[in-house]
């Protein structure tokens, strides 16, 4: 199948057509503030199903996407959140004990990847960064296997052939070029399976994100970027990463965009859905903004109170994802206490499985990343294992002190 030949699966181009989708704007100020993009017309829109309140509220463009879900998928995608909650906390406590070298916490991020990780089918390939545990859990992969690279005793941990679900990738934005590739490559296979890559509101500010903004939109590849906007790239804030609402960037690109209250599950899972179908009607990529907040520290390394108020954390804990299900859930009477109990056990019957796994693991080799630097050795490489040797061996317990 040739390139011109993935063109022919376009039976329309819709860019832009739909409510929450970009609309022009021309900025002329010079200097970027914080309501770049948001002057007075140009508010940008929130699809959003569920209120932080647990309301149900309704949406013409997106109440079809959810009409179907059945109150146990509800309780499914309660539970799913739940877990994952549970398994990131089990995590980061590995940390401070020292089991794991570093943690990237997923902590107030459950709706955005609970949401948009259920939207998908089995046959769809996800390319997530560091921090996508919510979706790994949606696509089969044991959360054990998260960890291995966290401890250093690996540099993965699964086969991203047995669950489509690809290796985390640490170097920021590189996925979402990895997807746009393999998203071209699954339009010349004439299948109608979709490819969805996950990055942050940071990495929106990438080359590399742009260039796959340019060639998804050009070979029309059926490819979701679904951006999880958690406000902060480590100590950067978001209005220092984009003019514009990074939903309204796609605009540019030739593909609709839209923003989605990261944080409600339902609204997640719908506009995932509708831009999933895109991508498999042949209509080519579009970008999700799923708009959210990074609760935690940017990894176990950062203390974000150095660069961010509380005020700030304790207006988005109000807007909690899980609290909002679970309140849509009891009003509506589709989950009792026992229900609730049972979730329980079965957190704390995780976490255990989780520490236990963990405590099994070997040690991680420390000598092991110099040998994964050159095929055949290199002086430079010769003289700082040398030097991290000899740094090893000025600890007591290290040179026989
Ligand atoms: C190419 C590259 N540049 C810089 C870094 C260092 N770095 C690691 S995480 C990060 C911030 C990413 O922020 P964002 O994309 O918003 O994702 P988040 O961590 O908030 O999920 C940076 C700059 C990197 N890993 N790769
Ligand atoms: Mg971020």
């Amino acid at each position: 199948m040739t390139v011109e030949s993935t063109a022919a699966r376009t039976p329309r181009r819709s860019a832009g057509s739909k409510a929450g989708t970009t609309g022009t704007k021309r900025t002329t100020r010079t200097t970027a503030k914080k309501d770049a993009g948001t002057q007075k017309g140009t508010e940008p829109q929130l699809v959003q199903l569920l209120t932080p309140e647990g309301k149900r509220v309704k949406n013409a463009e997106y109440d079809k996407y959810v009409a179907g879900v059945t109150p146990e998928e509800l309780r499914g995608l309660y539970r799913d959140m739940v877990l994952t909650r549970r398994f990131d906390a089990e995590a980061t406590s590995l940390q401070r004990q020292g089991e794991l070298g570093l943690w990237a916490s997923l902590l107030g991020q459950e709706a955005a990847q609970i949401g948009s990780g259920r939207a998908l089918r089995d046959d769809d390939y996800v390319f997530p960064t560091y921090r996508e545990h919510g979706v790994a859990w949606c696509r089969g992969v044991d959360p054990t296997n998260l960890l291995g690279m966290f401890r250093g005793v690996n540099n993965g941990g699964w086969d991203p052939n047995g669950n489509n679900f690809h290796l985390y990738t640490i170097v920021i934005g590189s996925q979402t070029l990895h997807a746009t590739g393999y998203a071209m490559g699954v339009a010349k296979d004439g299948t109608d399976s979709a490819v969805i890559a996950y990055f942050g509101d940071g990495a929106s500010s990438q080359g590399d994100v742009a260039e796959s903004f340019t060639f998804s939109a050009v070979y029309n590849a059926p490819v979701v970027f679904f951006c999880q906007n958690n406000q902060w790239a480590i100590s950067e804030p978001t209005e220092k990463q984009s003019r514009v609402p990074i939903y309204q960037r796609a605009q540019g690109f030739g593909f609709p965009g839209v923003r989605v209250d990261g944080n409600d599950v339902l609204g997640c899972l719908a506009v995932t859905r509708w831009a999933l179908e895109r991508a498999r009607a042949g209509e080519g990529p579009t970008l999700v903004e799923a708009f959210t907040y990074r609760m935690g520290a940017h990894t176990t390394s950062d203390d974000p109170t150095r660069y961010r108020g509380d005020e700030e954390r304790q207006a988005w804990e109000a807007k909690d994802p899980i609290l909002r299900l679970r309140r849509y859930l009891e009003d509506s009477n589709h989950a009792d206490e026992g229900f609730f109990a049972e979730l329980e056990d079965e957190s704390e019957a995780l976490g255990k499985r989780v520490r236990e796994a963990v405590r099994a693991m070997p040690d991680p080799d420390h000598f092991a990343i110099f040998e994964n630097v050159y095929a055949d050795g290199h002086a430079l490489v010769d003289e700082e294992r040398a030097q991290f040797a000899a740094y090893q061996a000025s600890f007591a317990d290290e040179g026989g002190n």
